[in-house]
């Protein structure tokens, strides 16, 4: 069932929309503290680029990404995985910025995921025409941490499907400065984001920048 409620203890900007029971988007959580929160990813891709990835079928993916945190996330011709030095600098990620991470425990805590401990932030730029088709998260070694995914930017229409590919998939719009928490039963469910379009926001050009923030070691 999904609902919709003020978020009221956040502020009254803030709203709370239920996708399903471990599903929950927080639209404007991020209002606040937007420009902030997009120095510190323009401070960790300093010193760990963006770069377009291989899939494993050789094909380079349409986003361009990079991380932080104790863990990255990466894929090439040898497959998905969690790796503690970045490829290309050779180097330890930069650690993960400090609001980048307390708003995404807090998020947790909001939606009912307590003891979370992120170790991983995937940067995801989107350029227009970038996309993500349906797959699955399932690197990580515990399934039961929550996952949090900060969105800034151009908005974009992302995809809620459900166990198998095939399956049909619901559409949400994410906007700017909104944050969206996921686990649980939740947690392995197809998902995706459609082609970007061309658009301007003035704190990221023509851009999305997606954190996705993960407990992932
Ligand atoms: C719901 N990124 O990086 S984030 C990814 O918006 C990824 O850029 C998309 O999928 C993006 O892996 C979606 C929101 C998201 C991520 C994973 C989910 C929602 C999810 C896993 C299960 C259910
Ligand atoms: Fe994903």
């Amino acid at each position: 069932m999904t609902s919709l409620d003020l978020f009221g203890n956040l502020g009254s900007e803030s709203l709370r929309l239920n996708i399903s029971e471990q599903a929950i988007l927080f639209h404007q959580f991020l209002a606040k503290n937007d420009d902030a929160l997009l120095t510190e990813v323009r401070s960790v891709l300093r010193r760990s680029p963006l770069r377009h990835l291989q899939t494993p079928a050789g094909h380079k993916m349409s986003v361009k990404s990079s991380n932080c945190g104790e863990y990255g996330w990466l894929s090439d011709r040898g497959g998905y995985r969690y790796q503690k030095t970045d490829p290309v600098t050779k180097a330890a990620w930069p650690k993960m910025p400090s609001l980048i991470r307390s708003k995404a425990i807090e998020a947790a805590t909001f939606a009912g995921f307590a003891d979370f401990q992120p170790d991983s932030c995937l940067i995801n730029v989107y350029l227009p025409g970038a996309k993500m088709g349906l797959h699955q998260d399932k690197d990580e070694t515990d399934f039961e941490k929550p996952i949090v995914s900060f969105s800034f930017g151009v908005p974009i229409t992302f995809m809620w499907g459900g166990f198998k590919r095939s399956e049909k998939y619901q559409k949400f719009s994410l906007q700017h400065a909104d944050a969206l928490v996921w686990g649980g039963r939740d947690r392995l469910r197809y998902h995706g984001v459609q082609q970007l379009k061309e658009a301007m926001h003035p704190l990221t050009g023509r851009c999305r920048v997606n954190l996705t923030i993960r407990q992932a070691g």
